[in-house]
């Protein structure tokens, strides 16, 4: 379905959140807002692919309608694996659990309608983030990346996809602009981008790439990547 739900002019832009019409609208909304979006879930599959340990959990936390964990369920080459998906909006995890039911996974599937900062992380191997901790208050993201860290042994992964900021304005501006041009060519309209932006504002704080290296390291990474990267979104895979 067509995401337009920002297409119409609105008196007051309410603050945006995961309901019944985003997660309607959300394969489409997602692809035509976030550059490289599709290439970043085959990825996760072949990160999947190559980092899942037999007998552990894969985490896809902030799931969505559960694109990543197909992806990952579809590479995981280790029966006895088991992939949960975690979504705090109920609206998200009845919709995946549709889609979820058409699919025959390789390796069972739990979904849990639990909030990341809380949900009990353990016996991982590999750990996804795809454009998640972009939503959790600032002020949690430590602890949450810190419990990613601790339920990981070395050698394991997390797949970490943000919208990021840069330091020098210039570079942000100019990186802000060509994700607007994105966008415009993927037929929204400057009110849709504009509504949007006013709609996410306070509630999608990005970070600098430096921040996220700084905190992934100070959890116990031991190595951070960037894989992917795309105007002002990236994907990077942190090595416990
Ligand atoms: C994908 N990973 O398609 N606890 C649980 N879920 C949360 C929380 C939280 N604290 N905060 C936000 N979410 C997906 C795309 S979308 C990204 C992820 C986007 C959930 C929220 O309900 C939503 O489903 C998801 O994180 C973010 O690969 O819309 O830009």
């Amino acid at each position: 379905m067509k995401d337009d739900l920002y297409a119409q002019a609105r008196d007051e832009v309410a603050r945006f959140c995961f309901d019944e019409q985003v997660a309607r609208v959300f394969p489409d909304m997602i692809r035509r807002s976030v550059p490289g979006y599709g290439t970043m879930i085959d990825m996760i599959g072949v990160f999947a692919a190559r980092y899942a340990r037999p007998g552990t959990r894969l985490y896809d936390l902030g799931s969505s309608l559960g694109a990543a964990t197909l992806a990952m369920a579809k590479l995981v080459p280790h029966r006895d694996c088991e992939i949960i998906a975690v979504d705090n909006s109920p609206a998200m995890v009845e919709q995946a659990a549709t889609i979820l039911a058409s699919e025959v996974p390789l390796v069972p599937v739990t979904q849990r309608c639990e909030d990341v900062r809380t949900t009990v992380l353990e016996n991982a191997s590999v750990v996804v983030l795809n454009f998640t901790l972009q939503f959790v208050p600032l002020e949690d993201r430590d602890a949450l990346i810190q419990r990613i860290a601790d339920a990981l042994s070395p050698g394991d992964i997390l797949v970490l996809s943000e919208k990021i900021r840069f330091p020098d304005d210039e570079e942000d501006a100019l990186q802000q602009a060509l994700h607007h041009a994105f966008k415009r060519n993927n037929g929204y309209s400057d009110l849709e981008i504009s509504q949007k932006r006013t709609a996410i504002e306070n509630v999608l704080i990005p970070e600098t790439l430096a921040a996220h290296e700084a905190r992934l390291t100070q959890a116990g990474f031991s190595r951070v990547h960037v894989w992917f990267r795309c105007f002002n979104f990236l994907s990077l895979v942190a090595i416990r």
